[in-house]
């Protein structure tokens, strides 16, 4: 079969699509043919479009990648796909799926849903494409038919991952990407991007996991060949471990970092990290294979707040693992949340002392956003906290939390609102000098990127659109 598979525009290139990429490997392994439009690569025109829609005649499938932000997008896109091709089927994949399949389905044209882990899925359901009564038999998929939404009984997931073919990186434009990763270019790193471990042990309130809580990894042999791979490829010093959790094996990371040693193999890497494994002498031996960075959702500097969220860890942790990191010559990342049920001017107090005595110089805190799939979601419904309806709510979701959306308090929305920024202005002011020069280099080098992704022209129109609210959300 021949399939189209399509990346909506994200908003952030600084990880290339990596599940369309396993994708594509997949089902190209398996005979079928292949190829990608990929709309964060290319900024198309409506007439741009419609001509590349008029093409879709040679494929037998669509095949769009799409998180909850995209809503808006899988919505318009598929509608124009049917518009010219009305047999043509359009299939959903990606994080999407577990938030609002049945909702996609009755307001989209998207005609099946496929849900978590997509290689097996996805090959067994191109092979059946044109024989609809087949679909029944499809583990893990939701599906239309005759205006009734079906789903089927979920998909056991692939055990072993090192038999996985390495994601099919020539079908991206890896230097688009790679141009784009972010943090580390300006030091000169070239970035590059291997998933090893799928799902997550944890119950975070607000988070909704593509792979449940189910773990599997790949062994630490596996992963590094194909950073070598990749290297050989595309010449990167850097590698981003992608994944929900990378820590949540801790013999595992010790294997990895013991295998890069044995292996002699020279490059950094940086991955996402729980606060609750902090050990001086496990950071260390990472450090000495290379790892620079770690990304820890804290989330909050409020015990109470961490408790409400299901964190399942302590501020206390928090700080003993950013101070254990730092020890061992790693940074620390810590994004934090804004606005999560129980929130009060006393809990806005301890973030903002955890982030000043842990001198995180972090400025920017997101609203917390409740996605469908998730605990938050429900809990938001069901006191009445969404005022939207549903499918304007989904449509709303494009933004990147950074504006307000939900109020999960008790406090009334503008007090809210002012608190965020107040509390924001009263983080820059915590900032030294050394810290605002960083950050001022970190803003400039920002804008370059986003002038050489959207042109001088494209980034004033999105700067306008961000400081005004007329983003269009995709
Ligand atoms: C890396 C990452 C990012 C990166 C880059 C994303 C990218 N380009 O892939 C960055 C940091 C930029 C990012 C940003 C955001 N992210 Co993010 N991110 C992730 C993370 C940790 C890993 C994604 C990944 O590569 N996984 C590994 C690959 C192998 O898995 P996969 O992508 O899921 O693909 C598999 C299946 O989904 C499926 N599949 C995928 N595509 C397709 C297509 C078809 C046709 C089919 C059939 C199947 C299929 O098969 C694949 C192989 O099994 C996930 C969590 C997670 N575990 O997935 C969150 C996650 C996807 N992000 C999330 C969110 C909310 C965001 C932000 C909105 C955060 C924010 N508030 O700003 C932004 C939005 C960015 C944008 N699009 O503009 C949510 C999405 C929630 C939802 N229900 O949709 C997730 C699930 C985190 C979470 N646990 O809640 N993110
Ligand atoms: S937020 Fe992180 S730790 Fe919590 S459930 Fe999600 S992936 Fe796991």
């Amino acid at each position: 079969m021949k399939v189209l598979l399509v990346y909506p525009p994200a908003r952030d290139a600084s990880v290339f699509p990596l599940g369309l990429a396993y994708i594509a490997s997949y089902l190209r392994k398996n005979g079928h043919e292949v190829e990608l439009l990929d709309f964060t690569v290319r900024q198309l025109s409506g007439a741009e479009l419609s001509a590349e829609i008029k093409q879709f005649n040679k494929y037998d499938c669509i095949g769009i990648s799409a998180i909850i932000t995209a809503y808006n997008f899988v919505k318009e896109f598929s509608k124009h796909v049917k518009s010219h091709f009305p047999n043509l089927p359009v299939v959903v994949g990606n994080a999407i799926s577990i938030a609002c399949p049945a909702t996609l389905l009755k307001n989209s044209d998207v005609d099946i849903v496929v849900a978590d882990e997509g290689e097996l899925t996805a090959s067994e359901l191109i092979n059946s494409i044109k024989e609809p009564g087949k679909f029944k038999y499809i583990k893990g998929i939701w599906y239309k038919e005759n205006g009734q939404i079906h789903q089927t009984p979920p998909r056991e997931r692939i055990k072993n991952l090192d038999s996985l073919p390495y994601p099919s990186w020539n079908l991206i434009d890896m230097p688009f990407y790679m141009k784009h990763a972010g943090a580390y270019l300006e030091r000169g790193l070239r970035t590059g991007w291997v998933s090893p471990v799928r799902g997550c042990p944890f119950s975070c309130g607000f988070c909704s996991r593509p792979f449940a809580q189910t773990i599997t990894y790949r062994s630490p042999n596996s992963i590094i060949d194909e950073i070598l791979e990749f290297k050989r490829i595309y010449n990167n010093t850097h590698v981003k471990l992608v994944a929900d959790e990378f820590m949540v094996n801790i013999d595992m990371v010790k294997n990895f970092a013991k295998s890069l040693l044995e292996r002699k193999i020279k490059i950094t890497w940086e991955a996402n990290g729980r606060v609750n494994f902090a050990d001086i002498d496990l950071f260390r031996l990472m450090r000495k294979s290379g790892c620079i960075s770690l990304s820890y959702g804290i989330e909050s500097g409020s015990q109470k707040i961490l408790n409400n969220m299901n964190k399942m860890a302590t501020v206390e942790q928090s700080r003993k693992a950013i101070e254990l990191t730092r020890k061992a010559g790693i940074t620390a990342r810590t994004p934090f949340m804004f606005g999560y049920i129980g929130e009060d001017k006393a809990t806005i107090a301890d973030t903002v002392n955890f982030i000043k005595q842990a001198k995180l110089g972090v400025t920017r805190l997101f609203f917390t956003t409740p996605y469908p799939g998730t605990a938050l979601y429900n809990w938001a419904l069901q006191n009445n906290r969404i005022k939207y309806e549903e499918d304007v709510y989904l449509s709303l979701l494009g933004n990147n939390a950074e504006k307000f959306l939900v109020n999960l308090t008790d406090m009334p929305d503008e007090e809210l609102v002012r608190l965020k920024a107040e509390t924001e202005s009263e983080l820059r002011k915590l900032l030294g000098l050394k810290m605002k020069i960083k950050y001022g280099l970190k803003r400039i080098n920002y804008i370059k990127a986003k002038i050489s992704q959207l042109g001088v022209a494209g980034t004033f129109k999105k700067a306008v659109n961000k400081l005004f609210g007329f983003k269009k959300h995709v």
